[in-house]
């Protein structure tokens, strides 16, 4: 969905879920103050059962002097928008319309379409917003509180903005310019004494699993920033390594992951426990995860959340084998030669995009790359759209470069900004086309359970696999051992 295909109607009403937190907030006053730019006829509503009590939300309001209106009965609109939720479910009152659009974060099942931006892989309903806003040439940083209220939102959703992964969310981070004090006041008026009294009684009721090193910590219904917090606590104490935190609200569950130890990775943990009924995600320490109640309801009945948290953690300890690449694979068992199809990756040389010596980031679907421009940089785009950096020497080596421009077309673009006066290029129109030299072959086999791979050279981390992919390894290094998804496998390799 395209925010200027809205424009079409006249009689705009934004509504945000019952008992709106910072999010729906920061979302919805965006769009309104877009909406507004646009000379439309706009309001800002709420409906439910209770006003907003939170002091962080009516110091938001306050300061940054948003136009929001509490109603209880609405005259039908030409054009209903729910921000942070969806249309029809149970956190949002409902109110009849014309027509109706959605933005939102969460999982439910529904998918983007015309009349509705759903993306559940974001961390908060603010960075799709923050990206609609973008894509339709809106100065966002023309209103410092607009570019507050979509930063505090982010912020909010994603417990400090630890629980993010998307490069969109760092783009957004880098790219807003905010009111940083009224940042700093907000952030001191979050929790009121009773969240407090909450969050030690949960710290008083943990579970701990000895062998696992785990602690399972269920809270009473408080604000889901405090279960980041009590997760950090909960894991600087010695004897446990992760730790699980809780608690339900009217329309699921919000959970957080916290990790110190390389073999359970945060973010696998919080997609474990919510997947197919909700969404989580993150990184490989801090995570955070929401289960939708209709959708637990639809699946698990009235089994009781905890001990569907519980069984599934067992589940999550028990799925798995791991594969260390150091001891390489000893048992070729099963395992089948491939040839690896050609395939046309894209390079660009640096100095193309910046002066000689400019030191550049380069950000892309898997995190960032640093590098120094020169000459004889390059930098190729992979098959995710990921980028590594290369010299001429080796890139020549291993591939065969052509003049041809790279169209490849990926989830997130990778860019490349630089350090010296932080200007943004995409990188792909610098791209041109280089396929790869040298006949790869590689043994690979269907995985049958689970498997976490930790590569040689990087122990901290591993690649994450499920029935569906395929383990390879590099036929003349045993040693060199990857997964690779069920459908790339496919498309890109071919048996021998
Ligand atoms: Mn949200």
């Amino acid at each position: 969905m395209k925010l200027g295909t809205l424009e079409k109607y006249n009689n705009i009403v934004i509504q945000m879920h019952d008992n709106p937190d910072a999010d729906a907030m920061g979302s919805g006053y965006a769009l309104y103050v877009y909406f507004k730019s646009k000379g439309k006829n706009v309001r800002l509503i709420y409906g439910g059962s209770k006003k907003i009590s939170k002091s962080n939300i009516l110091l938001m309001i306050k300061e940054m002097d948003i136009p929001v209106e509490y109603v209880e009965k609405l005259e039908k609109p030409e054009l209903l928008i729910t921000v942070d939720c969806q249309y029809g479910e149970g956190n949002v009152q409902y109110f009849e319309a014309e027509n109706i659009a959605m933005v939102d974060h969460h999982n439910t099942g529904r998918m983007s379409g015309e009349m509705a931006e759903i993306r559940n892989h974001i961390a908060s309903c603010s960075t799709i917003c923050f990206d609609m806003l973008m894509a339709e040439g809106f100065d966002i940083n023309g209103n410092t509180s607009v570019a507050t209220a979509l930063y505090y939102g982010l912020f909010m959703d994603s417990n400090e903005l630890s629980e993010i992964s998307h490069p969109l969310e760092y783009d957004m981070i880098d790219f807003l310019q905010t009111d940083k004090a009224l940042v700093n006041r907000l952030t001191h008026s979050n929790f009121t004494l009773e969240e407090m009294e909450t969050a030690g009684i949960a710290m008083i009721r943990y579970s701990y699993d000895k062998n696992k090193r785990l602690s399972v910590i269920k809270s009473k219904p408080c604000d889901p920033n405090i279960l980041g917090l009590v997760g950090d606590l909960v894991l600087q104490v010695d004897s446990i390594d992760v730790c699980v935190i809780f608690n339900e609200s009217p329309e699921g569950y919000k959970l957080s992951v916290r990790s110190c130890v390389p073999d359970v990775a945060a973010n696998d943990m919080a997609e474990f426990l919510t997947e197919g009924i909700g969404n989580g995600g993150g990184h490989i320490h801090k995570a955070g995860g929401f289960i939708n109640k209709n959708k637990y309801i639809r699946v698990y009945g009235d089994m009781g959340i905890e001990s569907y948290v519980f069984g599934r953690l067992e589940k999550y300890y028990d799925s798995y084998d791991v594969v260390y690449a150091r001891d390489g694979i000893k048992n070729i068992t099963g395992f089948e030669l491939y040839r690896k199809k050609p395939y046309t990756y894209g390079y660009v040389k640096t100095t193309d995009l910046f002066h000689e010596g400019t030191q550049c980031k380069v950000r892309t679907y898997k995190g960032d790359v640093y590098v120094k421009a020169s000459d004889k940089t390059y930098l190729i785009i992979g098959y995710y759209g990921e980028v590594h950096c290369l010299d001429r020497e080796d890139l020549e080596k291993q591939y065969l470069l052509k003049n041809e421009k790279f169209q490849g077309s990926f989830e997130y673009a990778p860019s490349v900004r630089s350090l010296i006066d932080d200007m943004v290029y995409e990188l792909i129109p610098y791209a041109r086309q280089c396929v790869y030299r040298e006949e790869v072959r590689i043994l690979a086999k269907h995985l049958e359970n689970p498997t976490k791979v930790f590569s040689e050279r990087n122990e901290e981390q591993y690649m994450y696999g499920n029935s569906d992919d395929y383990i390879c390894c590099s036929y003349n290094d045993r040693h060199d051992i990857y997964l690779v998804k069920k459908e790339v496998f496919e498309e890109a390799y071919s048996k021998m």
